[in-house]
């Protein structure tokens, strides 16, 4: 059975190997997705990024069923906020401060962790960053190297910040990226549309976006 599909996407089709294919779950953490976590706490509505779940449940149990290479990855730092940024506490002032879900933003902490409809199983990559970009201070490269991975599925939460920021460091690295857009999501919703269009507006000058339901329908 081929394992070359072509799916309609913007501004183009976008043609793809699952066997050089991941699909990466960006932050599906109870502290951007619940009450009380970091996202809230910056003064966000979590009823716009938790609308999502189900949709990326749906994108992950197809990946699982066709044995699509999975990354999961959470925004954290250590409980000693040793790697936190001074101006990153600065800007976002509740990094590790006790919340209803623990303490916000902290590596075990469970608003820390992923929502119980996305738990990672056996084989998945955890992967925790303390940026927003998943590239930046982790193995990611490497991995994705080692596996013969050149296309990524991006996901997950929000649009504008950790899923763009992402894609552009993937981009510049020489993979291939397609966000999926209804996988996708941002507090305010113009910022997640403006995103879609930042990512494949200039013939596709980071990649390419497509609802989740066209990569659906090609796996089958
Ligand atoms: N604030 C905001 O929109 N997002 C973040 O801080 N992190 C992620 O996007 N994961």
């Amino acid at each position: 059975m081929t394992k070359q599909f072509t799916v309609e996407a913007k501004p183009y089709e976008f043609n793809f190997d699952l066997d050089k294919t991941a699909l990466v779950i960006i932050d599906m953490q109870r502290d951007f997705l619940y009450p009380g976590g970091f996202g809230e706490q910056l003064g966000n509505d979590v009823s716009k990024t938790n609308v999502i779940i189900p949709t990326v449940q749906k994108m992950l149990e197809k990946a699982r069923e066709k044995g699509m290479f999975i990354i999961h990855t959470r925004e954290g730092h250590r409980p000693d906020l040793s790697d936190v940024p001074p101006s990153k506490q600065r800007r976002g002032g509740n990094i590790g401060q006790e919340g209803p879900m623990g303490r916000i933003l902290v590596r075990g902490e469970y608003g820390h962790d992923i929502v119980d409809e996305l738990k990672p199983v056996d084989g998945e990559v955890v992967l925790d960053k303390p940026g927003k970009g998943a590239f930046y201070q982790t193995d990611l490269e490497s991995i994705l190297k080692n596996k013969g991975i050149e296309s990524l599925l991006v996901a997950g939460v929000t649009t504008h910040v950790c899923v763009q920021t992402t894609i552009r460091e993937a981009n510049d690295r020489g993979f291939e990226c397609l966000m999926l857009e209804d996988a996708c999501a941002a507090f305010d919703p113009k910022d997640h549309e403006d995103s879609i269009r930042m990512i494949n507006q200039q013939g596709g000058i980071f990649g390419w976006t497509a609802p989740s339901e066209n990569i659906l329908r090609v796996l089958g």
